[in-house]
């Protein structure tokens, strides 16, 4: 088990298009053990491999309340999307920020587990939004990249200014 270190926006890594995985081998599964172990610690709800430097199409999410329920998506893809829904969003890698965005309200999902097999998830809620969240970090995205330019240049300022301060 080892914590990994999550990059920070606005680091230019965060927008890197992750490739699949070509086998669920046990470097994909330690790779899976290590990003729940920091997504738990975080305390964050998910994790992408982008956010701890990997370029990998692995994911982990947990939004049950007891922190119970892991799920891994490897290669997972959103095939089916319905309705709306907006959803005051915060990123581990974009500490201290809070904004809205409008999502789906439905997505089902089809992703391979840990084993390799493949598996389909219809989510509603708060995992569809975190799953649109994750996927979305896999192909270069942050959730602040849905604002107006006047509130993502609002943000970059105070990220700066706040890593001025703590530097
Ligand atoms: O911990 C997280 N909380 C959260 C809240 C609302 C919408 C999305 C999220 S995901 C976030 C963890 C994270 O940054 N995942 O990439
Ligand atoms: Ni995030």
């Amino acid at each position: 088990m080892a914590l990994l270190p999550i990059l920070r926006y606005p680091d230019e890594r965060l927008h890197t298009k992750a490739k699949p995985v070509p086998q669920v081998d046990d470097s994909i599964r330690k790779l899976v053990t290590d990003m729940a172990e920091t997504m738990y610690e975080a305390p964050g709800i998910g994790l992408a491999a982008t956010q701890v430097n990997v370029h990998l199409r692995v994911v982990v999410i947990d939004t049950s309340e007891d922190r119970s329920k892991l799920l891994a998506f490897i290669n997972p893809e959103i095939v089916e999307r319905s309705g709306e829904q907006s959803c005051e969003e915060g990123c581990l890698s974009v500490p201290g920020i809070y904004e809205t965005v409008t999502r789906a309200e439905r997505v089902k999902v089809r992703a391979l587990d840990e084993k390799g097999e493949a598996f389909e998830l219809e989510a509603e809620g708060l995992l569809a939004v975190c799953i649109q969240h994750e996927l979305d970090h896999l192909d270069g995205k942050v959730f602040v990249e849905y604002l107006s330019r006047l509130k993502l240049n609002r943000i970059k300022s105070r990220l700066a200014k706040k890593s001025r301060i703590t530097a």
